[in-house]
C-alpha cells in the first residue's frame, strides 16, 4: 500500500482517479479549493485538503510522507484563459511550479535525496495547430491559447526541476478527455457531456460550423490507466506523453452515436465555427503505449454509454 496526493482530486478526473488508487488500497489526500470540483465527488475514504493548490504553506501538509503526486489541479478551460489571463496563469502554471517545489522540499525534509515523483496533466493545446497528423511528441509546440501556453511551461519547469533538483515527474498530454461528471453546464463544457445531457432530455444540439472537424476522444479511465502507470516511468528526464486513442471522430458522428445510444430522434441546430478553433486534432498513442504499457482504449460506443448511464 502506498500513498498519494492528487491535487484536484474533487475534479472530473481526479475524482477517478482518487477512487481506482483507493480500489487498489492505497491511501489517498486531496488537494482541491472546490472552486470547480465538487464536494460530492471526492471518493468515500480520501482525506480533503481544502485549499488553493499555489498556497505554499498548504503544499507542504499536503506532500508530506506520501509516495507519489497527481497534479490535477487546474482552470481547464481555454475561454477562462481569453477572460482572466493573469488569473488563469497563476492556477495553470504557478501553482504546478509550487507543487514541484514543495516535491522537491518534501525529499529534503525526510532527508533522502529523492524528492516526491510527480505525475502532471498537461494538454494537446501545447501543439497549436497541427503541421501534421496524427500529432506525435515530437511535433512541434505552438499553442494557441494561454492555457496550452500554461500547459506547456509545466512540462519546461518540470523538466528545469529534473535537471536543478533531480525531481522525476511525467507530464501527460491528454487529448479530448469525455465521461462521467464532465460538467455539461457551461457552453465551454466537452461537446460529449454537452451532446449526451441534450440527447438524454430529447433537445436539439447545436453544431459549430459543419460538423467535420473531427476530435481524438478519449475515455476517462484510459486517461486513469495512463496517470498511474506513468508514476512508474517518472524520471529526472521529465517525459511527456500524449494520451489519445488515435481515432478521429468528427462532431456529426458523435451527435449521430450519441443519438443513436439515447433512442432519440437527432435534431441539429447549427451555428458559426467558434473562431479560431483548430479543424482537426490527433494524437499519436503509440510511445505512450509502448512507454506505459497501456492497452487498447475503451471503445468511443463503451464510452458514451457508461456517460449517458451517469446522466
Ligand atoms: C479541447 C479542450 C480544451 C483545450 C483544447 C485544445 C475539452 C472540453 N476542451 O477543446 O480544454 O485543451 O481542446 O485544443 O476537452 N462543439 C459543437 N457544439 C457544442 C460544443 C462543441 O459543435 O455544443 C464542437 C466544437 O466547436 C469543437 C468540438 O465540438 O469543434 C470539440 O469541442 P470541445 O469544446 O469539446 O473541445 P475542444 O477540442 O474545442
Amino acid at each position: 500500500m502506498a500513498s498519494y496526493l492528487v491535487t484536484g482530486g474533487c475534479g472530473f478526473i481526479g475524482s477517478h482517479l482518487t477512487a481506482a488508487l483507493l480500489a487498489a488500497g492505497h491511501a489517498v489526500r486531496v488537494l482541491d479549493d472546490l472552486s470547480s470540483g465538487h464536494l460530492a465527488n471526492l471518493a468515500p475514504g480520501a482525506e480533503l485538503i481544502q485549499a488553493d493548490c499555489a498556497d505554499r504553506a498548504a503544499l507542504r501538509d499536503a506532500m508530506a510522507g506520501v509516495d507519489g503526486c497527481f497534479h490535477l489541479a487546474a482552470i481547464a478551460s481555454v475561454e477562462r484563459g481569453r477572460r482572466d489571463w493573469a488569473g488563469t496563469h497563476r492556477v495553470n502554471l504557478s501553482a504546478t511550479v509550487a507543487v514541484l517545489e514543495a516535491a522537491v522540499a518534501e525529499g529534503s525534509a525526510r532527508g533522502g535525496p529523492e524528492a516526491v515523483p510527480v505525475v502532471y496533466a498537461s494538454s494537446a493545446a501545447v501543439y497549436g495547430e497541427p503541421a501534421s497528423l496524427p500529432l506525435t511528441e515530437s511535433a512541434a509546440t505552438k499553442p494557441l491559447s494561454a492555457y496550452g501556453a500554461d500547459k506547456l511551461g509545466c512540462e519546461l519547469h518540470a523538466r528545469v526541476g529534473g535537471v536543478v533538483h533531480g525531481l522525476p515527474t511525467t507530464g501527460l498530454r491528454f487529448f479530448n478527455v469525455f465521461g462521467p461528471r464532465q460538467d455539461p453546464s457551461s457552453p465551454y463544457s466537452g461537446v460529449i457531456s454537452i451532446f449526451c445531457e441534450k440527447l438524454v432530455r430529447g433537445e436539439p444540439v447545436t453544431i459549430f460550423g459543419d460538423g467535420g472537424q473531427t476530435r481524438d476522444f478519449i475515455f476517462v479511465a484510459d486517461i486513469v490507466a495512463g496517470l498511474i502507470a506513468a508514476l512508474r516511468h517518472a524520471s529526472p528526464a521529465g517525459p511527456v506523453f500524449n494520451l489519445c486513442t488515435g481515432r478521429p471522430v468528427s462532431v456529426r458522428d458523435l451527435a449521430e452515436a450519441i443519438a443513436g445510444l439515447c433512442g432519440t430522434r437527432l435534431e441539429l441546430r447549427h451555428a458559426p465555427a467558434r473562431s479560431g478553433e483548430i479543424r482537426h486534432s490527433l494524437g499519436d498513442p503509440a510511445a505512450s503505449r509502448a512507454a506505459l504499457g497501456l492497452g487498447v482504449p475503451v471503445a468511443l460506443e463503451d464510452g458514451l454509454r457508461q456517460t449517458i448511464d451517469w446522466l
